[in-house]
């Protein structure tokens, strides 16, 4: 249920280091946006916070492989994914960037108190070099297999395919991701979190206050890392792109990207209330307010370990994540999308190539979220759900309706005389509706929410075949009654889809010329469609996609040749 009446909720920052595909939607944004669409019309107090992560080495190595400088890759990719985002209808209140002074500044007061509490310690310690770049190799600087599941191309940090921490001493082979040869010893100083100290804070805090609402990949994880014991992990690294340590003696050295990429999370906040000129504190400071995380599967132990603790350790009344939502992977075409091997479909390039139908893409993704298990994106599914769940049974149902409105009625909605028990049951039962998809949706349950959605749109489908008011021009009374009935449920369609389909609900409820209402008084339809109430203009909702359109991408992805 709706716990507060203030949330923040906040969605993965990603990596401003090339454009953003499907997985990216399907995985973090679009659960987010139809989380916090649906705590709108709650009427309920929600910040929605994203930006841009602009420092860390996968912005280095992406500046390597163009041949420019990294402020041009973030410049360059900041926008492409911020439009993205607006054109596809992730509805943030604030998409800002981690090279923002206000981050910087927010950051380093962050490093500054750790440092001046004694939070930090500094340690030499031999570090991984590449003696051909003379460059240390840090995170994706350095690869090699991992040691717990033994998989190649682990990371100096983390391991991608089992999640775990990792430093690059514990690689085994390793080798650097930038001439490829085998790093030597070289001595370095850095400023370690003691995270050993916080063991037992994140052991309450998770395996006991989280153990029954963490969704079970997400405790899963954060459970086993626990339970290797928590060691001291370097927030420093040998980089010079990133923010700079406020010590002297560090010059040449950068803040590790993960030790300040979740502050992003406050300073969007920040910047978003000085433009609002409202206070940002009750948003991160007042323990009424829920804070829900939205990040990609990989981004777990970051999001339960080191941010609770960062927030933790700077003692400023900061709440925790009341819930860290992470979704499985997406693949394509029943493979894994690869972004080096070019194996995704842009978003860019989705919303050019079925321009005015992202509606469609949010409909499959969300049918076909990865919620429990890994799951797939193929475009032949695509173009069957499209044409026959979308446009043949909801447009289908709604365009029927509004045409024998407007043709037997004016585009009035007509008064209804005597109810059968079917139509009865009908009205009945559609009330449910939006308390049953609610319920799923407020549950993390996008998937089986949007098929509830379905499930009305079906309904609606079923009960006009059936009752056939085509056939009852003569019998005026039964017409009306059918489609009264039917533009009851046409209602409750519109204003339910807001959230998954945004766009389609925008056309349909100026159809209806209807305002998207509160959620618990869509039930209420009735009041907001009587007899009498005038129509709009009505189009079609949905577009039929052709297997031209869909051969196209298939030959794009070079799954087939171009004959
Ligand atoms: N930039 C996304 C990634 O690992 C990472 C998320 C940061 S959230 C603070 O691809
Ligand atoms: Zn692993």
């Amino acid at each position: 249920m709706i716990k507060s009446n203030k949330y923040t909720v906040t969605a993965a920052l990603p990596y401003a280091n090339g454009p953003i595909h499907i997985g990216h939607l399907a995985g973090v944004y679009l659960p987010a946006d139809v989380f916090v669409r649906f705590l709108r019309r709650n009427n309920v107090d929600v910040v929605f916070i994203c930006g841009s992560d602009e420092h860390g080495v996968p912005i280095a190595i992406q500046a390597k492989k163009e041949n420019k400088e990294p402020e041009e890759i973030v410049n360059k990719y900041h926008y492409m994914i911020k439009n993205c985002f607006i054109n596809f209808g992730i509805q943030f209140d604030n998409y800002s960037r981690t090279s923002t002074k206000i981050h910087y500044e927010i950051s380093t007061s962050f490093f500054q108190r750790f440092y001046e509490e004694k939070k930090i310690f500094e340690k030499e310690s031999k570090q991984y070099f590449d003696e051909k770049e003379k460059q240390f190799l840090a995170d994706r600087y350095i690869c090699g297999i991992c040691p717990y599941c033994k998989k190649n191309d682990a990371y100096g940090d983390q391991c991608e395919n089992c999640g775990n921490f990792l430093n690059p001493e514990d690689l085994i082979h390793p080798k650097s991701t930038i001439s490829g040869s085998i790093p030597i010893f070289e001595k370095t100083k850095h400023w370690y979190f003691p995270l050993n100290e916080y063991q037992e804070f994140l052991e309450k805090w998770i395996l006991i206050q989280h153990k029954k609402d963490w969704k079970i990949n997400v405790y899963g994880q954060a459970k086993s890392w626990l339970n290797q014991g928590l060691k001291p992990r370097p927030i420093t690294r040998d980089l010079n792109w990133g923010i700079p340590i406020p010590i002297d003696g560090y010059k040449g050295k950068v803040m590790y990207v993960w030790f300040e990429a979740p502050i992003g999370y406050i300073s969007s906040t920040i910047e978003w209330s000085k433009r609002k000129k409202i206070d940002w504190k009750p948003y991160w400071k007042d323990e009424n307010t829920k804070l829900i995380q939205f990040i990609g599967k990989d981004n777990i132990v970051f999001h339960c370990i080191i941010f609770p603790v960062i927030l933790k350790a700077y003692n400023s009344g900061y709440i925790l994540p009341d819930q860290i939502f992470a979704n499985e992977f997406l693949n394509l075409e029943n493979k894994k999308i690869s972004t080096s091997k070019n194996w995704a479909v842009w978003v860019h390039e989705y919303l050019e190539d079925f321009p005015n139908q992202q509606d469609a893409l949010r409909y499959i993704l969300i049918a076909n979220m990865p919620d429990k298990k890994d799951n797939n994106f193929n475009w032949k599914d695509f173009q069957r759900r499209n044409n026959n769940e979308l446009v043949s049974i909801l447009g289908n149902f709604i365009n029927r309706t509004m045409t024998l409105v407007k043709k037997y009625n004016y585009g009035i909605v007509p008064y209804p005389s005597n109810f059968t028990k079917k139509d009865e049951k009908i009205l009945e039962s559609i009330k449910n509706y939006p308390n049953n998809i609610g319920f799923l949706i407020e549950s993390y349950n996008f998937r089986e929410a949007l098929t509830r959605f379905m499930d009305l749109a079906r309904v609606g489908n079923k009960y006009l075949t059936e009752e056939e008011p085509w056939k009852k021009n003569k019998e005026k009374k039964r017409l009306d009654t059918i489609l009264y009935i039917s533009l009851q449920i046409v209602g409750i369609l519109a204003q339910l889809s807001e959230p998954f389909l945004p766009h389609t609900a925008k056309k349909l409820l100026d159809m209806l010329r209807l305002k998207p209402c509160f959620w618990s008084n869509i039930k209420n339809i009735e009041k907001m469609l009587p007899p009498g109430h005038l129509l709009g203009r009505s189009s079609l909702l949905f577009k039929v996609i052709t297997n031209e359109k869909i051969e196209k991408q298939l030959i794009k992805l070079g799954k087939v040749k171009k004959f």
